[in-house]
C-alpha cells in the first residue's frame, strides 16, 4: 500500500520512521510519502492560508496549493480522506476497510481547516479519530496510518498478527504476565504456569469476557464488529 500524507508540517511525521512502521517501510511493506503542501503554492511568498469569507477569526487553507498537491499524487486507485472531527469516527472495522485500498491520500488540515471546495472536489470520506478538537490533522493521520499499517501483510511478526485477528475480536485483552512468576509479593495466576494450554485458553476467554462486560458493555452488542 502507498499512503500519501499531504501536510503543511512534514517534519511532524518523523515518528513513522521508528519501530515497527520504520522497519515496514525499509522492507517495502508500506510506502509512506509525506508531501509538503507549501511547495505547491504559486504565491510569491508560498502563502497557503487566508481569511474566511463571511468573517471570523482564524485562517483557512486556500484551495490552489491543495488542488495542485492532490492532483500530483491522485490516481485511479486513490481513496482520499480528510481527517476532521466532522467525519465518521474511526474504529477497527473502518481500519480493516481502509487496509484494502492500494493508495490512501490523507489530507491534514490546520488553522481553521480547508476550503470546502477541496472537500467537494476530491475527498471520498472524512474520518475523525474521536470527539475532541486538535490543532491539526497530523496526529489523526499518524493514528490512521499506524492502525492500517499493522494489518498489512508482513508488517507485524506472525505471532501477533495471528493472535490479534482471530479469537479476541471485539473483546478487551485478557491480563498478561511475563517473568518473574513472583514480583514484590505479587504472583502470576497459577493456571498460566500450569502448562495446560486448554485451561489457559479458557481462563483468558473468561477474563476477556468479564473485563468487557464491566468496562465496555457497548462492545458486546456492537455492529461495528465485522
Ligand atoms: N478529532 N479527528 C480531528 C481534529 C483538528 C482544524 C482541521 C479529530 O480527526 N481530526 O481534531 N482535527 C482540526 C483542526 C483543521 C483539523
Amino acid at each position: 500500500m502507498k499512503i500519501d500524507i499531504l501536510t503543511l508540517f512534514p517534519a511532524s511525521f518523523t515518528p513513522l520512521n521508528e519501530s515497527i512502521l520504520g522497519r515496514a517501510q525499509q522492507n517495502n511493506k508500506i510506502d509512506i510519502n509525506v508531501v509538503d503542501i507549501r511547495e505547491f503554492s504559486k504565491d510569491k511568498h508560498k502563502k497557503c492560508d487566508d481569511y474566511t469569507f463571511g468573517g471570523g477569526e482564524g485562517l483557512l487553507m486556500t484551495p490552489q496549493p491543495l488542488f495542485d498537491c492532490i492532483e500530483s499524487v491522485l490516481t485511479k486507485d486513490s481513496h482520499v480522506i480528510y481527517l476532521s472531527p466532522k467525519g465518521r469516527t474511526l474504529n477497527q472495522k473502518i481500519v480493516r476497510e481502509l487496509s484494502r485500498y492500494d493508495n490512501l491520500i490523507l489530507i491534514c488540515g490546520h488553522y481553521e481547516g480547508i476550503d470546502q471546495r477541496v472537500i467537494d472536489t476530491f475527498v471520498d470520506e472524512e474520518i475523525s479519530i474521536g470527539d475532541y478538537i486538535l490543532t491539526g490533522g497530523e496526529l489523526p493521520a499518524m493514528v490512521l496510518v499506524d492502525a492500517v499499517a499493522r494489518l498489512l501483510p508482513d508488517v507485524l511478526g506472525n505471532e501477533n498478527s495471528a493472535q490479534n485477528e482471530t479469537f479476541s475480536d471485539n473483546l478487551l485483552e485478557f491480563p498478561q504476565y511475563t517473568r518473574p512468576s513472583e514480583f514484590r509479593g505479587q504472583k502470576v495466576p497459577e493456571v498460566l504456569l500450569s502448562g495446560n494450554h486448554q485451561e489457559v485458553a479458557k481462563w483468558r476467554q473468561q477474563q476477556s469476557e468479564a473485563l468487557t462486560r464491566t468496562r465496555r458493555p457497548d462492545l458486546l452488542d456492537n455492529k461495528d464488529k465485522e
